[in-house]
């Protein structure tokens, strides 16, 4: 349990009882006592525990924070914490603790959103790339640009303040290149941010295919595990399965849909309806065929509506005699890529985890050792931050006042204040902490 606020001390102290007779308030700070934890009206104890004391400004949040460590347990628990609240204390909101910590100045809003990514990260990589964030390679990136544009601001508005006192031609074209250097960098940013916005939010893929060609049976795959129903009858699985998977460090959001084909009933339709809608949204469709079987009017249909999407063709049941050869699927596939697999053995399931890996990241670097935006919020920012430093180079460029160039710069420094919070609103703030489970 943990207990932050100018009153956090005085709270333990009636709800605590310290083996060595100390008090918690004539405690240093970042120290940690045993004793027990008791029921301030009958004085009886409720639990063990180890109790951390952090005095402010050194805490997560900045304020006095003490951490009571106990065995638990839901009853010692709940005696606890009303014991706490019969004191003066509340329950905290769903992510109060961060959003305290970011109110009070100790992190910013990048780095509080990445509190959050790294307690949902379901990668070593997605991992990674969150606590980067949270360390503040982002924000500083960010800062960085924002002193560039607030360079070139300062000697606009001094040319605004002292009329007189004209931009000369060779400054303007030192601004312009500055200007440039950041629309660069805000670029190089918004490439990455695709790749980051997997790693954070996980690929989006489907499975898809005519039914019995083997899709339920190529999730359990995927997964190691029997998760679908799978069975020699046509239209199996008629709801959307949805699975995490974790592909070579790639989060995928995997889901089986019912296979595409005329229903029989209503229930089919609905599905099939469903699986439609769940290619429209996928970022990553597997067609599935079954290899031993001749392609049939459903499959076409599968390859053409699939035409647009990022796609792999899997050529399942490849331990069964081939019907499809390679060169007639390869000239209905175009480029897309074509793995053989056994969904009842296993085998090919390391080339179709390389296809994925290698068709989204396209064999590039894997890693994340660049700063990765993976924040759609942060990814808008910069897109609207760009568009505003594009219109004051060219505004810079066509000779412009200096009142117009300098309205647009402002407005891209708005823009990028937004990824840190320094501009902000309440409801936004609201929106990014309710994310958060109570207690962090
Ligand atoms: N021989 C062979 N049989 C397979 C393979 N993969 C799946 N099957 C069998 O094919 C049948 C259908 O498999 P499912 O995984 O249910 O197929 P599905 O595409 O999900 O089917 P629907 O949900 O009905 O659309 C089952 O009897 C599986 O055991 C394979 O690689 N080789
Ligand atoms: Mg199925």
């Amino acid at each position: 349990m943990r207990l932050s606020g100018g009153q956090a001390l005085e709270i333990a102290e009636t709800i605590c009882r310290t083996a060595s007779g100390q008090s918690l308030s004539s405690a240093g700070s970042h120290v940690i006592m045993y004793g027990y934890i008791i029921n301030p009206d009958s004085r009886e104890e409720i639990d063990e525990a180890l109790i951390t004391i952090m005095r402010k400004p050194r805490s997560y949040t900045r304020e006095d924070i003490v951490e009571i460590n106990c065995h638990s347990g839901i009853v010692p628990l709940k005696k606890t914490v009303s014991a706490a609240i019969r004191q003066g204390a509340r329950l905290a909101e769903p992510g109060e603790f961060t959003k305290r910590a970011f109110l009070n100045g100790r992190i910013d809003l990048a780095q509080a959103e990445a509190v959050i990514d790294l307690i949902k990260a379901e990668t070593k990589n997605s991992c990674d790339l969150a606590l980067k964030q949270l360390k503040g390679d982002l924000s500083r990136k960010t800062e960085s640009m924002k002193e560039g544009l607030l360079e070139v601001l300062v000697n606009l508005e001094a040319a605004v303040d002292f009329p007189e006192e004209d931009i000369e031609p060779l400054e303007r074209k030192q601004l312009i290149k500055n200007l440039s250097t950041i629309i660069v960098c805000i670029e190089q940013m918004l490439e990455g941010a695709e790749k980051g916005m997997i790693y954070r939010e996980g690929l989006k893929t489907a499975i898809t295919g005519k039914p019995n060609v083997g899709k339920s049976s190529l999730l359990n795959m995927l997964l190691r595990k029997e998760r679908a129903i799978v069975t020699p009858i046509p239209g199996t699985t008629r709801d959307i399965i949805e699975e995490g998977l974790n592909v070579q460090g790639i989060p995928l959001r995997i889901v089986d849909t019912a296979g595409i084909r005329e229903p029989d009933d209503l229930v089919e339709e609905a599905g099939v309806g469903l699986t439609r809608k769940t290619i429209e949204e996928a970022d990553l469709v597997l067609c599935v065929f079954d290899q031993s079987q001749n392609l049939e009017s459903e499959d076409m249909e599968l390859l053409s509506i699939t035409k647009e999407k990022k796609s792999i063709l899997v050529l399942n049941k490849s331990d069964l005699s081939t019907k499809l050869r390679e060169g007639e699927v390869k000239k209905l596939s175009g480029t897309r890529p074509i793995v053989r697999t056994c969904a009842l053995t296993g085998a090919g399931l390391e080339q179709l985890e390389g296809a994925i890996q290698k068709l989204v990241f396209d064999g590039g670097a894997k890693g994340t050792e660049d700063i990765l935006v993976s924040n759609i919020r942060h990814v808008t920012a910069l897109e609207k931050a760009v568009g505003f430093a594009r219109e004051a180079e060219a505004t810079l460029r066509e000779e412009e006042s200096e009142e117009i160039i300098a309205m647009a710069v402002r407005e891209s420094l708005t823009e990028l204040g937004r990824i840190t919070g320094e501009t902000t609103s309440e409801d936004l703030l609201d929106r990014i902490f309710s994310e958060f489970c109570i207690g962090k």
